[in-house]
């Protein structure tokens, strides 16, 4: 019986910003964009405080201002969190070498082969990041990954949830089929339309039936996901497929300078970031969307792989030639793939 723990850091950049300016614990803080609420831009994370006055994440930051003007907003400083979440990993490490990092915020742990108790483990990983970092985390203990998922998010913040093999029915059923890894919103939509709302409504239907509607392989997935089944592996290594980054405009905009200067620095964030993960990448694309929210790429593959600023650029720059501006642009973004390690 494999002992899977998801790891999963609560209101993660606000309690980064809550650490490191403790004036701000307690208090509804909101994190997004710029930081300026008046401001375009959306909703990264907003601690719990905030959330009792019915923020939440994407949504946008002038709706989060009407919901609670008294909160404070700070804009989002992926550098601190990123070095963070690298001082979580590197803790969950020490307890197993077998980390699967499924984003800045969260992971999972196999702790199939260590003695220790899995309550014991989690709350020792618990105490370790709240003694060395001051942040808590909620953590999910269960036989796969499906199932420590979807434990971590049951009681958060500072949660420790197990669930055993025979719990599905009790626990798992009657969650909303939404909590499902996998279940995204045009499912969820259309589950709700033949009137299955919750994952054990979803078990209730036969196989035949869902791989007829979804095909064979997301059929069976839901077939075995509904009852808690799982084998899929930690996944340990990865290599990243691209490195990009966008950038939204205060306000939609027609002239040339702003664009290029906004491409040309977008690009420039793309060439450090390879930089500093060690990689080379051989495509270049670029996306603009307009003011219509019509959004056009257009790639070039380049004649070898590189890191470079100015080769990168250059290449930008000539797929934005194939663009024509005739409208004003809301998004413009960079990015470059086709990756592999220098
Ligand atoms: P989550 O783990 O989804 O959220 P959270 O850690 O803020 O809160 P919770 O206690 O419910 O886990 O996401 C982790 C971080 O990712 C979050 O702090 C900010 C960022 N994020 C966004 O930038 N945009 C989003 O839409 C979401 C969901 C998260
Ligand atoms: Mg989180």
């Amino acid at each position: 019986m494999r002992r899977i723990l998801h790891i999963d850091m609560d209101a993660f950049f606000a309690a980064v910003e809550q650490k490191r300016h403790p004036d701000l614990i307690g208090k509804p803080v909101v994190i997004g964009g710029s930081g300026d609420p008046t401001q375009r831009g959306v909703v990264s994370t907003a601690s719990y405080e905030a959330r009792k006055f019915g923020i939440h994440s994407a949504m946008p930051l002038r709706t989060a201002y009407k919901l609670c003007p008294q909160a404070v907003f700070l804009p989002v400083d992926y550098e601190e969190y990123s070095r963070v979440s690298a001082e979580v990993k590197n803790i969950l490490r020490e307890f197993s070498p077998i980390m699967e990092d499924v984003g800045i915020d969260e992971a999972f742990l196999d702790i199939s082969d260590i003695p220790e108790a899995s309550e014991e483990i989690s709350r020792k990983i618990k105490d370790r990041i709240k003694s060395e970092l001051d942040i808590t985390c909620s953590i999910g203990i269960a036989g796969n990954k499906l199932l420590a998922k979807i434990a971590s998010d049951l009681r958060k913040p500072d949660g420790l949830t197990i669930i055993n093999e025979g719990d599905v029915e009790k626990i798992i059923w009657p969650l909303a089929v939404r909590k499902l890894w996998g279940v995204g919103p045009k499912t969820e939509t259309y589950l709700r339309s033949i009137n299955i709302n919750t994952i054990g409504e979803l078990a209730a239907i036969p196989l035949e039936k869902l791989i007829n509607h979804f095909g064979p392989s997301y059929g069976n997935y839901l077939y075995e996901a509904s009852r808690g089944i799982d084998e899929s592996p930690l996944v340990t290594h990865w290599e990243p497929k691209s490195s990009s980054r966008e950038t939204t405009f205060q306000r939609d905009t027609n002239d040339w300078q702003t664009i290029a200067r906004t491409l040309a620095g977008l690009t420039k964030e793309v060439s450090e970031d390879l930089k500093h993960s060690g990689y080379i990448g051989k495509t270049v694309t670029i996306k603009i969307r307009f003011d219509d929210f019509k959004t056009y790429t257009r790639a070039k593959t380049m004649d070898e792989f590189t890191d470079s600023n100015e080769t990168i650029r250059k290449t930008a720059f000539e797929s934005l030639g194939r663009i024509k501006l005739e409208k004003k642009v809301r998004l413009i973004g960079a990015r470059v793939s086709g990756l592999k390690k220098k």
